[in-house]
């Protein structure tokens, strides 16, 4: 028995989506083009246009996938999210011309918004009690405003520069996404067992991704406060140094507040600070 997972074929995760399998000891053939197997974990790689994904996936062709959130909350169909997997991260914007004079969603009753997102536009513009008209459209959304064919634009933003160069402007924020895994809810026995390992493998490599291994120096009567900066996983591990009154900590921290950390731990008297990168990380 084999997990059939689909990837994006080209595009903006099909890298990223590859590179976390490949750091889940997952070996893929770089042979196919439609499809791939692992050589040495059940699972066998369908490589598809993301908005496909979802179909595919409720409709059991493939098991699992790996999409962007809002593609999955856009498409609507039966799977279910197993995983956030931290990269592909963007949000769904509405935009207006630079120059318009935007008091609020208001704004938009009686206007015309492009978008390739009509499903998740509408939920939200039906939360928000307002009337607008959808123009669905496929692509190059931000140029809509600019050919007269809508007032403003609902799309995807990462760092903003489209929207700039188009003479938009961001105004509201609909939603946050990242890439996911998601599955089939009817997955059973076999396949089950096989994504239940999947998503351990998954799991070690986010953690190990969010978190850094730290070692430093310290006196002894600075030992508190830097244990105290320093939960770890358990908690630090201490050892004496061969100069008296001083000790090495051992300890894990996040990623996302390092630097904080950093600064406090120089504060507290700290010296001789390293910090490595985590290969894997199982909790
Ligand atoms: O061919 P296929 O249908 O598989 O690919 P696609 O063209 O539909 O999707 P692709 O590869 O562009 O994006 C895949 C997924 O990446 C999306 O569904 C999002 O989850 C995620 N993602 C992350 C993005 C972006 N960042 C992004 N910046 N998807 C699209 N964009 C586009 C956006 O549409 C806009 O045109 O980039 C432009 C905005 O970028 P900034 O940086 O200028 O703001
Ligand atoms: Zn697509």
């Amino acid at each position: 028995m084999r997990l059939k997972i689909a990837i994006q074929k080209k595009g903006r995760l099909s890298e990223q989506s590859l590179s976390l399998l490949r750091e889940c000891g997952i070996r893929i053939s770089n042979g196919g083009k439609l499809k791939a197997e692992a050589s040495n974990f059940p699972v066998d790689v369908l490589y598809l246009r993301d908005d496909d994904i979802p179909q595919y996936v409720a409709d059991g062709v493939a098991d699992v996938g790996i999409l962007g959130e809002n593609v999955v909350l856009e498409k609507e169909k039966q799977v279910r999210v197993e995983e956030k997997l931290g990269f592909g991260k963007c949000r769904l914007s509405l935009a207006v011309r630079r120059e318009e004079s935007y008091n609020g969603p208001s704004w938009f009753n009686g206007k015309k918004i492009a978008s390739t997102y009509p499903v998740i536009l509408n939920n939200y513009l039906r939360g928000q009690g307002i009337n607008a008209a959808i123009e669905e459209i496929s692509g190059s959304v931000e140029i809509a405003p600019g050919i007269g064919l809508a007032d403003g634009v609902c799309d995807i933003v990462s760092t903003g520069s489209t929207l700039l160069m188009n003479g938009l402007r961001e105004v509201e924020t609909i939603l946050h996404s990242e890439a996911v895994l998601i599955s089939n809810p009817g997955l059973r026995g076999e396949k089950q067992t096989i994504l239940s390992r999947l998503r351990f493998r998954i799991q070690a490599v986010q953690n190990a991704r969010q978190n850094k291994y730290i070692l430093l120096n310290a006196p002894d009567e600075a030992l508190d406060t830097i244990c105290a900066l320093l939960p770890g996983m358990k908690s630090p591990t201490i050892l004496p140094l061969a100069e008296k009154g001083w000790s090495s900590v051992h300890s894990v921290v996040k990623e996302d507040t390092f630097w904080e950390v950093i600064d406090g731990l120089r504060r507290a008297g700290a010296q001789g600070i390293l910090v490595c990168p985590i290969e894997k990380m199982f909790l």
